[in-house]
């Protein structure tokens, strides 16, 4: 049945577009973080719309399950088959053509392959800005992003995937394509079935093109790292500069001491950047080392303000916010990006975070939403209780605390491998985090869900919340996933095993 599928497949795309070979595929099976390794039958590429409408046609007529995978970026393990050398990943990386950009409109029409990076890039060639950012941006495509409602660092003026993108061609589970490209900002005329594919991490069906919004680019942006004592004036610091900026700002991220460390650790050249805030550098980089001295470690918060008109007014805000923090002693030290070059170095630092963290070894990933009013209780309650709980971990807390969003990740203790080698310590963390990881999502996430949040904020449920999402979620909600899958996907053809 699978060698037959296969063939027809290369009969219809040529076998060009199938790949079998074990060095060929294996980047393909295995997930960004080397948490899920699947077995795939073969990973297939399809050229365009109507290839990938024959595909799953034949799939369909095969009954063999398919993986959608874009840049193969996620975090929960959605883009990994299973272990049974069965499932056939369809990579959507080919479909990338620019269908349409249309300035007047703002909106740029792009195949589902075509990486976040380059739609940046496309709308700042057009004098305008697609404001979803995220550190995997050069890989992750836009099907993926969507299928995702990736979320990402500009969600508090802009919205996640889903509030940027107007329309979707969808290839559905039977294999017909919808063409629901409109370019639209109004449109009630019946159930929202883009909606229903946004999200859907690829259970529904298969993102083929996307209307993407575009928006005007703010004249000027400015960034500031800034040093806070804690989580509380995280969030007096938030109430400041929201009461002051409004939608001016752009983006307020929160990163705890412990999470910067891990790039301390691993990227001090990258680190260097904001060591005045975060302190701790123990390199040679460091003035502290230089010194002979270690500085104490500092949580900290970036915060970015746009502003439409000039940056000399950008820069004015963010003066008067920092003032008023310094002032009311939110705020303990800041710098403030002076060009270009140290606005990137400030967002690099952030945004390498999450490689710091796999170069140090395994976590427990955690990608919580909460009231933004109850963060700090929260913060303040589950470090007590998981310290108590596991003694020694490493609490790398860090997000979108703007957005109410934290990667609450939990590292191992570090106690566990001092004096060993990275090779080492990367098998001993991953042996704590195997034999502690359900413990410590159960511990967060019974707290979260009673807190009235959410156990995936961004990164989605894929495989690794599946059964999480289980526990957490009513009869009904279960019930009414579970039909629309029925619906649309009878022979269970797309991503089994995934979110549901
Ligand atoms: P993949 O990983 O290939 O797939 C993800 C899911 O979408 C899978 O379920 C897959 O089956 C499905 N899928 C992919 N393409 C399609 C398609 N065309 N049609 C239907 N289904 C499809 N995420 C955030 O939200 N915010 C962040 O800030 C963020 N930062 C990150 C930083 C790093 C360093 C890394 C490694 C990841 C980060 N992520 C973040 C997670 C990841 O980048 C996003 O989830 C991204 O949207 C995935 O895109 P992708 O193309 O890589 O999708
Ligand atoms: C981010 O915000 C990403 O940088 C990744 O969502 C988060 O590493 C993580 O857990
Ligand atoms: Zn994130």
């Amino acid at each position: 049945m699978t060698a037959q599928f296969l063939s027809e497949v290369q009969a219809a795309l040529g076998s060009a577009a199938i790949k079998t070979a074990p060095a060929d595929i294996e980047h393909h099976a295995i997930d960004w973080r080397k948490r899920f390794f699947g077995k795939p039958l073969a990973v297939i590429f399809p050229a365009n719309t109507e290839q990938v409408a024959q595909v799953v046609r034949l799939a369909n007529q095969h009954k063999v399950a398919l993986v959608p995978q874009g840049g193969n970026t996620g975090l929960s393990g959605g883009a990994t088959p299973d272990a049974s050398g069965t499932q056939a990943i369809l990579s959507l990386t080919r479909l990338t053509r620019v269908r349409h950009q249309d300035a007047a409109n703002k909106t740029i029409t792009v195949e589902a392959g075509v990486s976040l990076q380059r739609v940046q890039e496309l709308a700042e060639e057009m004098g305008l800005l697609f404001p979803l950012s995220l550190g995997a941006e050069g890989s992750a495509t836009i099907g993926g992003n969507l299928a995702t409602n990736a979320g990402g660092t500009g969600v508090l003026r802009y919205g996640n995937a889903r509030d940027l993108c107007l329309g979707v061609e969808v290839v559905t589970p039977s294999g017909e394509i919808w063409n629901g490209l409109r370019a639209l900002r109004k449109d009630n005329t019946g159930y929202d079935l883009r909606d229903l594919f946004i999200g859907s991490e690829g259970t529904l069906g298969l993102i083929t093109a996307a209307v993407l919004k575009l928006y005007p680019r703010p004249k000027g942006v400015m960034t500031a790292l800034v040093k806070i004592a804690g989580p509380e004036d995280a969030f007096r610091l938030l109430q400041i500069a929201q009461s002051r900026c409004d939608a001016a700002l752009t983006a307020f991220e929160y990163m705890s001491a412990e999470s910067t460390q891990v790039v301390i650790d691993h990227f001090p050249e990258v680190a260097r950047h904001g060591a005045q805030i975060i302190g701790g550098m123990t390199t040679d980089a460091s003035p502290a080392a230089a010194s002979g001295k270690t500085s104490a470690r500092s949580d900290c918060v970036l915060m970015e303000i746009s502003h439409a008109e000039s940056e000399r007014a950008a820069t004015a805000l963010l003066e008067s916010v920092i003032g008023s923090a310094l002032e009311e002693g939110v705020v303990l030290d800041a710098i403030v990006a002076q060009t270009l070059a140290q606005t990137k170095a400030l967002w690099h630092l952030r945004e390498t975070i999450t490689l710091g963290a796999a170069e140090d070894g395994a976590q427990v990933k955690l990608d919580i939403a909460l009231p933004i009013s109850a963060l700090v209780d929260f913060i303040d309650q589950m470090n007590t209780e998981m310290l108590s709980a596991f003694p020694g971990v490493r609490l790398h807390n860090f997000g979108h605390f703007g957005d109410g969003n934290l990667h609450y990740n939990i590292g191992a203790p570090r106690y566990l491998a001092a004096g060993k080698s990275p090779e080492e310590r990367r098998k001993i963390y991953l042996g704590y985090v195997e034999e502690n990881e359900q413990a410590i999502r159960r511990l967060v996430h019974d707290r979260v869900v009673a807190m009235n949040g959410s156990i995936s904020a961004e990164h989605g449920l894929g495989q690794l919340r599946k059964n999480e999402a289980r526990r957490y979620k009513t009869a009904i909600e279960f019930e009414l996933m579970s039909k629309i899958k029925l619906a649309l996907d009878p022979n269970g053809i797309l991503n089994p095993g995934k979110v549901l």
